[in-house]
């Protein structure tokens, strides 16, 4: 019989994962809205900084640390890119849910509870955050990426057979189980669009809720444009994949 992945029948707490490039004030008020709203429902704050993170940055993450305590953890990855960040951050998770968003601001962190009663009232399920659907949009987002974004979307829910309307949006709340049982392969931005369709080949529920993306601030992403089109590959091999292959050998260890 094919494995299937493992189930969670319930939420008790959240792991918020932050990667951190170059945010100052984007960070500190993505953990001050989050804790805001939402702090008895949050085991901790996992941020997840790199080789590259910038000493300011790294200047408040220690002042967070120094204020906060051990509701911060800090965590430098040894795989590169942000996808090796966000997978050494899904081995780490000790919440029954993981939230993964950025620190830039362009996953508005006021979404945090909304994620939170979605994936209380739906645990086994992944809760996302879609801008196309009502309610959602996008602010200061180039027109040539809007419409390659929309065509990608229609494109890959059809292949997927899918009504989900946004699957390349990385802010969305995971059952921590089914993240550290999956094998994930990306390392580069890809990896956010996997987080999304591997679970659906395993036949995992996905509920979209509405949000509205808003560019940056501070900083810039590490994403070019060029490497958008690295989508394609993940996107097509996981379609071809036999679901059982996309399971690691061992559930919840290093694969
Ligand atoms: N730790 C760590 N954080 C990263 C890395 N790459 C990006 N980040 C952070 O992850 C978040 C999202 O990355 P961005 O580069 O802004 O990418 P994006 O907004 O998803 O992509 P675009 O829509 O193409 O701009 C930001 O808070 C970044 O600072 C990385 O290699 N390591
Ligand atoms: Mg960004």
């Amino acid at each position: 019989m094919a494995r299937e992945y493992p189930r969670t029948e319930g939420f008790t707490d959240v792991t918020v994962l932050l990667p951190v490039m170059n945010e100052t004030y984007s960070l500190v008020q993505t953990v001050d809205t989050i804790l805001g709203s939402s702090k008895k429902d949050v085991r901790e704050i996992l941020v997840v900084v790199a080789d590259k993170t910038t000493p300011e940055s790294l200047a408040e993450v220690e002042k967070l640390r120094a204020r906060l305590g051990d509701l911060i953890a800090v965590h430098k990855q040894t795989l590169p890119f942000l996808g090796g960040a966000m997978r050494e951050a899904f081995d780490l998770a000790r919440g029954s849910h993981t939230l993964m968003m950025a620190s830039d601001l362009e996953t508005d962190p006021a979404l945090v509870p909304k994620l939170i009663e979605a994936a209380r009232a739906n645990p086994d399920a992944i809760a996302t955050v879609s801008r196309w659907v009502e309610g959602g949009g996008f602010h200061g987002y180039n027109s040539v990426k809007l419409a390659s974004n929309l065509v990608f979307q229609k494109l890959f829910a059809l292949l997927y057979w899918t009504r989900l309307s946004d699957m390349t949006y990385a802010y969305r709340i995971f059952p921590t189980r089914l993240v550290q049982a999956i094998r994930w392969e990306e390392l580069r931005h890809p990896f956010l669009f996997e987080t999304l369709i591997k679970p659906l080949r395993l036949g995992v529920r996905v509920i979209e809720l509405p949000g509205v993306w808003r560019a940056r601030t501070e900083g810039a992403s590490q994403n070019t444009f060029a490497r958008n089109f690295e989508y394609f590959r993940i996107g097509v091999r996981v379609r071809l994949a036999p679901p059982e292959r996309l399971l690691r050998e061992q559930q919840g260890k290093a694969a």
